[in-house]
Formats: C-alpha cells, structure tokens, sequence
C-alpha cells in the first residue's frame, strides 16, 4: 500500500472519523479486496453471529475457524460452525482448541447454550460434512502461518489460548500476523466474570476481569506483551450495545442469513436482568470491517495473573517497554446498527 495512502488510513482511524458510506470506501481501499482472516470463537451465541457476519461481508477471505472449548461445549459448538459453513457453501477448516494447563471455567448454563443452538441448527440447517483437521487448533495454526505468504488477520471472539500458544511456540511467526481484534477485557469499567445465571455461585474474583480475559489470565497477560497489531474491544465499548428486541425484529425473516441470525439472537437471554446479553463479539466483528466506527485510543496495557484480579486488563505502570494497544472507546451505535443490519440484510446473488 502506498505510504500516503497507509498514513491517511491510520490517521482517519485514530481519530474516529464520521462513520459514513465515505467512511466505509475508505476502509475498504486501505482494507484491500479481500483480507484472508481467521476467526477463533467460543461457540455462544454472538460468535455464530459473528461468523454469519463474516460469510456475508465482501471483503473477508476467511481460513479458517478455531474453536476454544471455553464459553461452549465443544462439540455441539463445532458442530454448529460446520452447519453455519455448509449453509454458505463454504468448506474451510473447523479446529478445536485445547484446554490450557490453568484455566477459570465458564458458568455450565452459558456453555450448554451450544447445545440449544444445535437443536436450532438441527431443524432449520442441512447436516454437513466438516473438514476437521487432527492437529489441535495452536498445532495447526503454526503450520498455517509457517507456509503463509502473506500475513493474515485475527478476529478472537473468545480467549486468546490459541494464537497465544502457537506464538509462545514459534515466536518468528509473529511476522505472518496482521491486525489482531479481540473482545476482551473492561479497562475502565467493572468486569463482568461475577455475573451469573447460577445463583450461589459466585467466581471467587474481584469483579474487575472480563471473562474472554478471565478464561485463560496467562494467556491474556502474554498476548499484551507479544506486541502484535492488536485492538482491543473491551467492554468499555461493548456496554453500550445491549441487544433489544427492535434490531433483532428489524432482520429480514424471508432470507437465510437473517432469518438464522434472528432465531440466534431472539433465542439469546437478551433479556435478563442478572446476566445481560451484550453485542460483545459482533460488535468486535463490526469493528474489524468498519474500524471509524469507532474512536481508538493508544493504550499501554497489562494482563494481571494472579489473585482475585486474575483476568483483568489494566494500564500497566510506566516505562513498562511492551503491550501498547488500540483500545476502542466511543462507538457511534446508530451507524454500527445500521452498518450490522446491512451485512446481515443485503441479498448475495442466488442466496435463499
Ligand atoms: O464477556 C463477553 C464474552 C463474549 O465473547 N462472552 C460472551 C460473548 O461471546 C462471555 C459472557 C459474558 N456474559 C455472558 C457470557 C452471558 N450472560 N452469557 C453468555 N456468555
Ligand atoms: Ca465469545
């Protein structure tokens, strides 16, 4: 990309600019015509949202999809991605991930929302063969970024396990990563690791981590220091999306995509008061297509590890030489709905 043109892109984005149609071209010149791109989800709701986003955007080259055994059950969540794939056409690898050494378990209610979403996809989606390959998902995704040409960007959903250990692993292939957006953490707001559907059972936490951080803190704290083209969307952003009832009822029911993505979101507990469901991940999606959605800021983060505050995502002290990130802010709500809603409403040639 031509330099002026690489500086300009850099500079609308960190100041945010008007998320208009402009906005968008802009985006999609800087953006090239199609990124390749790899998601890694945990299977809830708003990840196969995100994944049915993602198949409908134009400028997505998508490589594949890892799945981290952390706020699903992993097979119904696999096996969800791989009927959401067939539903488009498309074959492109379903990796499960491992579970790391040390990990903070996801309330069992919101993991067995992968199995509702199963019997979902068991009415209204065909059975599908899915390519699943026998390396675990950090194995594969170092052969992948070893035979790499081009660098290839992140959308992480979940935890950061994954492309955290692949790097821990082989450090080089730090090279072949592009930008990296990941739904993580709440900088200066409270967390959300003591919200529960399980009465009585409380995390033996602070308050202040967010669960994507809170899964695997190890993990979250050496991601910040690999110094990676990393934005982060933290709930700082996150809470000001809450799903409602008037977008969910504003999806097109006579076409597929839509239509599956208003049974996922109508099915979610959007409305509960104890454990609200936000729009964390297609938000984070949202932001990864159209990033003057949103205003950036610089910041010089840390991941804590240990305690009671395991999990949370905070500004480290000064002079620390590693973790300064882009970590988004103000969203313009409006523009990212309607923005969201077209992706999910334009009708692809041939599409049902
Ligand atoms: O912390 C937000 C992350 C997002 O990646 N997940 C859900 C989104 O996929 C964990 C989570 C927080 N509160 C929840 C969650 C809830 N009430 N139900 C299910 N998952
Ligand atoms: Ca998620």
């Amino acid at each position: 990309m031509p330099l002026l043109l690489a500086l300009l892109c850099g500079l609308t984005f960190l100041v945010g600019a008007a998320p208009d149609l402009a906005g968008e071209e802009e985006w999609n010149k800087c953006n090239g015509p199609k990124k390749p791109l790899i998601l890694d989800h945990d299977g809830n709701y708003d990840d196969i949202l995100v994944l049915l986003a993602l198949l409908k955007s134009q400028h997505v080259d998508l490589q594949a999809v890892l799945i981290t055994p952390a706020d699903c059950e992993l097979d119904p969540a696999v096996e969800v991605t791989g009927r959401v794939l067939a539903m488009l056409n498309r074959t492109v690898p379903v990796v499960p991930g491992q579970f790391p050494e040390r990990y903070n378990p996801f309330p069992k209610v919101w993991r067995e929302l992968a199995s509702e979403m199963q019997q979902v996809a068991d009415i209204y989606l065909q059975e599908s063969e899915i390519h699943r390959p026998s390396e675990a998902a950090h194995e594969w995704l170092e052969s992948y970024l070893g035979n790499a040409s081009e660098k290839t960007d992140f959308l992480l959903t979940g935890p950061a396990t994954n492309l955290n250990w692949a790097l821990r692993q082989r450090p080089h292939l730090a090279s072949k990563v592009g930008r990296v957006f990941w739904m993580a953490g709440a900088v200066e707001v409270d967390g959300n690791v003591r919200d529960s559907d399980e009465p009585g059972k409380v995390q033996w936490s602070d308050g202040s981590a967010e669960w994507n951080a809170y899964w695997d803190p190890l993990a979250t704290r050496e991601l910040l220091e690999l110094n990676l083209d990393l934005w982060l969307v933290p709930l700082d952003a996150t809470n000001a999306v809450p799903v409602h009832k008037d977008f969910i009822q504003r999806l097109n029911p006579r076409h597929q995509v839509p239509r599956v993505a208003q049974q996922i979101w109508a099915q979610s507990k959007f409305q509960k008061s104890n454990a609200i469901y936000y729009m964390w991940d297609t938000l984070t999606a949202g932001l990864y297509l159209k990033p003057s959605l949103a205003t950036w800021r610089s910041m010089h983060l840390e991941g804590h590890t240990e305690g009671r505050r395991q999990g949370r995502i905070a500004r480290a002290h000064r002079g620390a030489a590693r973790g300064t990130v882009r970590v988004a802010s103000e969203t313009d709500v409006p523009a990212f709905t309607e923005f969201l809603l077209s992706i999910f409403n334009e009708a692809k040639p041939g599409e049902l």
